[in-house]
C-alpha cells in the first residue's frame, strides 16, 4: 500500500495477526496481561488495535491530499454526534469476522467490549448527527474533506428519571480513556478575545488592528473518519481549549499561584460542555466564545497548516469551501475578512470577493425563535474588531439594497444584518446569507418555505443563491451495522452493492410480492424486537412484549414535534377501555416507545416528560388493559439506543406541525429499516411519502398553508375541545389527576396551555391523528399487506442515503471532485 520505508505496515489481516497486535496493545499499551485485564483494558486495547489497521490508510490519505492540492470541503459544525466508533471502524476495515474469531480464541466476547464503549455525544440531535453522517459519506465517496468542531469535555447530558421527572447528569465521556483521538498539543493555535481596536494610517489609507484583551490556546484532537472499505480515512479535527503559557507565566511571575490556576480553568471552560438547547439558542457569552474559538482555530489551521506555506490566498476559493452547519460557525465570515484585511493588508473589496466564494450556509430551521442573534453589546465586548467588520459588511449591503430598491426603505431596513429591536443585535442567518455563495434548506418543503417566508426578501434579491439539499443518513451505520439481519437479507437478494449505492434497494421492489421474502423480512423484524426486548430489560428494567406493534416516537422533546399529540392518542385508548366504550380485546396490542431529552431550561418540555412517564405508570399497571397497551420510555435516548430501537420498530411517529420540522432524519432511518410512517406533511416526510407511495404511508393533519390560514384567522383551541367529545375526555382525564395520584395541579400547565394557546395546533390535528391511527390498526391486522408495505418502504427509500446528499452538495454548492486513493 505504501513505498515509504518509514511507515510501519498494516498488521496482518488474519486472526493470528490480529491476536498478536491486540496482545501487544494490551501488554504495552495498557500495561496489563490478559488474566488481569479489566473489560475496559480490553476495550481500549481493542480500539487501539483496530486503529492500527486504519493507520496506513489515514497517513496515505493525508499524504495524497498534500500532493494533489485538490479543492476540499471543510465542514464547520459546533456538533458532531458520532455515536460509538468501534463497530464502524471494524466495518470500514473489514475486520469484524477476524476480530470476533480472534477475541473468541482468547475467551473474550466482542459483544462485551462493544458495550464498554461510551458514545461521544457531542451533539444535541438531528443537526449533530447529520454532520456525523456527512463526514462518513464524504470519506466513503473519496471526497477530500475535513470536519472541524469542538471537543467538548462533556457532551449532551445523561438523562435520568426521578419519580418520572428528568434529572440531568454530566456526560463524562472521557473518564475511562478515549482511544479514538490523537491530541496534538504541539500544534496548538492561539485565539484572541476582548480588548479594543485601533485605527492607524498606512500609505495614506486608514487601517485597523485588534488589540485583544486575552487569549486561549486551541489544541487539535484528530479523529479518523474511515471510508467504507475504500482505503480512505479522512480527518475530523476537534478543538480543545487550554490556557496560554503567556497568560499563566504573567500571573505566576506576579506570585499568585492560585490565580494562575483559576485562569487556566477560565480558559478551559470554553470547550467544557455542549450547550443542551436544541433549536432555541440562548445568547450566552460562553457560547459565543465557543463559536469563535472553534472557527478561529479551524481557519488558522486550514490556512497555515493544511495549505502550502507559499499559497496565494487569492486562490483560496479554488482550494476550499467552508460549509457552515447552521449559524453556529458564521462568525468565521468576519474572521476570514479580518485575516485578509488586517493581518495580510488586503483591500476590503479584494478580501470580500474572496470571502464570498469561500462560504456556503445551511439553514436547519423555520422557527423564528431559533434564528440566532448576538447582541451588539456582547459581540463588541468579546470580538470588537469582528463587530466593526460586520458593520462594514452591512454598510456595503445596505448601499447595494438602496440602489436596487430606491423607493423601498422599509424593505432595506428589514434586510439589515443588524436588528434594532428588542435590542441592537447581529442576525447571523442574514450575515451568512449575504456573505455565503449558497444558502440551502434541508428538505424540499423547508427550502421552499425558506425562500417564500423566512428569507423571502433575500431570495428575491439573490434568486440564484437559494437551493435545496435534502438531508440523508449513512446506510453504513443505520442499516448495515444497526440491522445486520436486514442487511443479510438484502444482500442475499440483490448483492452487497447497496451499502455504497443505496438506490439499488429499488431492486427489492418485486420481492415485496414474494411470500417467502416477506416471511424472511418478518423474521428479521421479530429478531430485532427480541434484541430490543433484551436491551430494554437490561438497560432500563423495562418489559416489552415482542408480540405487540412497536410504535416509536424518538426525537428531542419540543412542543412543535408534538409528543403531547402522541400522548393524547394513548390517553384516548386508555379512556376508551376504562369507560367501556371499547373492549380491550378489540384494541391492537401496542407498545408505545418514547425517547426524548428536554433542554434543561425548557419547562413545558420537562413537564411533558413527566406526563409521558405518569401516563406510562398508570397504563402499564392497570390490569384492565391486560398488558395490551404499554408505554416504554427508556431514559437517555442516544445514538446507541437508536441503533437498537429503530430496526425493531413497526410504526414511525413523525407528527410535527406542518411547516415546523425542517427535515427530520429519524423519519428516514425508520423507513429504511422497514417501519411504516404515520406523519404530517412536513419536512422530509413529504419526500418519503412521495417515494414510498400513499398506500405505504399514513398521512394525516393540516397542510402548511392550512396552518398558516388558521393562525391568520385566529386559532381557538378551546373550540376543538368543546366540539370533540373524546378529545375533551382525554384532556379532562389528564386535568383530573388520573395520572398524578389525584393531584390536579401537576399537569395543569400542559392542559391549560393546550386549551388557551396551543401554539402548535395539537388540538386542531387531534381527530385526524386518531383517525389515522385507526387506519394503522386496520392495516396492521393484515400482516402480509403490512409486510409488503414495509418492504416497499425499504426498497423506495434509497434516496435518503447521505451519499446522495453529498452528491447534491457537490453538484449544487461545492463543485469539488472525488479523489480515489492510489491503489
Ligand atoms: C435542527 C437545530 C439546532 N435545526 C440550535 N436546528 C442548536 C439549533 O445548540 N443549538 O443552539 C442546536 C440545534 N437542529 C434540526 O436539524 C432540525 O430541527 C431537523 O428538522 C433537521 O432534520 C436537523 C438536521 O438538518
Amino acid at each position: 500500500m505504501t513505498d515509504n520505508k518509514t511507515l510501519i505496515a498494516t498488521p496482518e489481516h488474519t486472526v493470528d495477526g490480529f491476536v498478536r497486535e491486540f496482545l501487544r496493545e494490551l501488554n504495552f499499551g495498557q500495561g496489563t496481561d490478559l488474566a488481569r485485564a479489566s473489560v475496559n483494558d480490553k476495550y481500549l486495547a481493542m480500539a487501539r488495535t483496530v486503529r492500527h489497521y486504519l493507520m496506513v490508510r489515514w497517513l496515505a490519505t493525508l499524504k495524497r491530499q498534500g500532493e494533489l492540492q485538490a479543492k476540499s470541503v471543510a465542514y464547520l459544525s459546533a456538533e458532531f454526534l458520532l455515536g460509538r466508533q468501534l463497530d464502524n471502524a471494524l466495518l470500514a476495515a473489514d475486520l469484524d469476522e477476524v476480530v470476533e474469531e480472534g477475541l473468541a480464541s482468547l475467551g473474550i466476547d466482542l459483544a462485551e467490549l462493544r458495550e464498554a464503549e461510551v458514545e461521544p455525544g457531542l451533539g444535541n440531535g438531528g443537526l449533530g448527527r447529520l454532520a456525523a453522517c456527512f463526514i462518513d459519506s464524504l470519506a466513503t465517496m473519496n471526497v477530500p474533506s475535513i470536519g472541524y468542531g469542538i471537543r467538548y469535555e462533556y457532551g449532551i447530558f445523561r438523562q435520568t428519571f426521578v419519580d418520572g421527572w428528568q434529572v440531568e447528569k454530566p456526560d463524562n465521556w472521557l473518564a475511562l480513556g478515549s482511544p479514538w483521538e490523537f491530541p496534538h498539543p504541539e500544534s496548538a493555535v492561539t485565539v484572541d478575545f476582548g480588548g479594543h481596536t485601533e485605527h492607524y494610517e498606512q500609505d495614506g489609507v486608514t487601517r485597523s488592528r485588534w488589540v485583544p484583551g486575552w487569549s486561549v490556546l486551541g489544541v487539535p484532537y484528530n479523529y479518523m473518519v474511515p471510508g467504507y472499505e475504500n482505503g480512505r480515512v479522512n480527518t475530523l479535527r476537534l478543538w480543545s481549549a487550554r490556557a496560554t503559557r503567556a497568560f499563566d507565566l504573567e500571573i505566576f511571575n506576579a506570585g499568585d499561584y492560585a490565580q494562575a490556576v483559576r485562569a487556566q480553568t477560565f480558559a478551559e471552560n470554553i470547550s467544557k460542555v455542549l450547550y443542551p438547547e436544541d433549536s432555541t439558542p440562548q445568547g450566552k457569552e460562553l457560547r459565543l466564545q465557543q463559536q469563535y474559538f472553534f472557527v478561529a482555530c479551524s481557519l488558522r489551521d486550514f490556512i497555515e497548516q493544511v495549505l502550502p506555506e507559499d499559497f496565494d490566498l487569492h486562490k483560496l476559493p479554488d482550494r476550499i469551501i467552508f460549509q457552515l452547519n447552521d449559524t453556529h460557525p458564521v462568525i468565521a465570515i468576519p474572521e476570514l475578512m479580518r485575516l485578509l484585511v488586517d493581518e495580510r493588508g488586503w483591500d476590503w473589496d479584494e478580501a470580500w470577493a474572496v470571502t464570498q466564494k469561500c462560504f456556503a450556509y445551511t439553514c436547519h430551521t423555520l422557527l423564528p425563535e431559533a434564528l440566532e442573534v448576538w447582541s451588539v453589546e456582547l459581540l463588541g465586548k468579546l470580538l470588537p474588531r469582528h463587530l466593526e467588520i460586520i458593520y462594514r459588511i452591512n454598510e456595503g449591503f445596505m448601499a447595494e439594497l438602496r440602489e436596487a430598491y430606491p423607493d423601498d426603505e422599509l424593505r432595506v431596513r428589514r434586510m439589515s444584518i443588524i436588528a434594532e429591536y428588542p435590542e441592537r443585535a447581529v442576525r447571523m442567518a442574514y450575515l451568512a446569507t449575504v456573505a455565503g455563495s449558497k444558502v440551502n434548506g434541508v428538505a424540499a418543503l423547508h427550502s421552499q418555505l425558506l425562500k417564500d417566508k423566512v428569507l423571502r426578501d433575500f431570495s428575491e434579491f439573490f434568486p440564484d443563491k437559494f437551493t435545496n439539499v435534502t438531508n440523508g443518513i449513512t446506510p453504513r451505520r443505520f442499516v448495515r451495522l444497526a440491522n445486520p439481519g436486514l442487511s443479510e437479507l438484502i444482500t442475499s437478494a440483490i448483492g452487497d452493492g447497496w451499502v455504497t449505492d443505496l438506490d439499488r434497494l429499488k431492486e427489492l421492489e418485486p420481492l415485496a410480492d414474494d411470500a417467502g421474502f416477506r416471511e424472511a423480512f418478518r423474521a428479521v423484524k421479530r429478531a430485532n424486537k427480541l434484541r430490543l426486548v433484551d436491551v430494554l430489560a437490561e438497560r432500563d428494567g423495562i418489559r416489552v412484549d415482542p408480540d405487540t406493534m412497536l410504535d416509536v416516537m424518538v426525537k428531542r422533546l419540543h412542543e412543535y414535534k408534538r409528543q403531547t399529540l402522541k400522548l393524547l392518542h394513548v390517553v384516548t385508548l386508555y379512556d376508551q377501555v376504562k369507560s367501556g366504550a371499547v373492549r380491550i380485546e378489540d384494541i391492537t396490542p401496542r407498545t408505545f416507545a418514547f425517547g426524548a431529552k428536554a433542554a434543561p431550561g425548557y419547562r413545558m418540555a420537562k413537564q411533558t416528560i413527566g406526563l409521558i412517564n405518569a401516563v406510562g405508570r398508570t397504563v402499564n399497571n392497570d390490569p384492565a388493559l391486560q398488558g395490551r397497551l404499554t408505554v416504554a420510555f427508556p431514559a437517555n435516548y442516544n445514538v446507541t439506543l437508536a441503533e437498537k430501537l429503530i430496526p425493531a420498530a413497526d410504526l414511525s411517529e413523525q407528527i410535527s406541525l406542518a411547516g415546523k420540522e425542517a427535515s427530520g432524519t429519524g423519519n428516514m432511518k425508520f423507513a429504511l429499516n422497514g417501519a411504516l410512517t404515520i406523519g404530517t406533511d412536513d419536512g422530509a416526510n413529504v419526500e418519503i411519502r412521495e417515494l414510498v407511495g400513499d398506500d405505504n404511508f399514513f398521512l394525516f393533519g393540516l397542510l402548511e398553508p392550512e396552518v398558516a390560514q388558521i393562525v391568520e384567522a385566529g386559532y381557538r383551541p378551546s373550540a376543538y375541545y368543546e366540539e370533540n367529545r373524546s378529545l375533551r375526555h382525554a384532556l379532562d382525564l389528564i386535568a383530573s389527576g388520573e395520572f398524578s395520584g389525584g393531584d390536579r395541579a401537576t399537569f395543569e400547565p400542559i392542559v391549560s396551555n393546550l386549551l388557551s394557546e396551543d401554539r402548535f395546533l395539537v388540538l386542531a390535528d387531534y381527530q385526524a391523528y386518531i383517525d389515522a391511527q385507526a387506519r394503522v390498526d386496520e392495516a396492521y391486522a393484515d400482516t402480509d399487506a403490512w409486510t409488503r408495505s414495509a418492504v416497499l418502504n425499504v426498497a423506495r427509500s434509497g434516496f435518503f442515503s447521505s451519499d446522495r446528499s453529498m452528491r447534491d452538495y457537490i453538484d449544487r454548492i461545492w463543485h469539488t471532485y472525488p479523489v480515489p486513493p492510489e491503489r
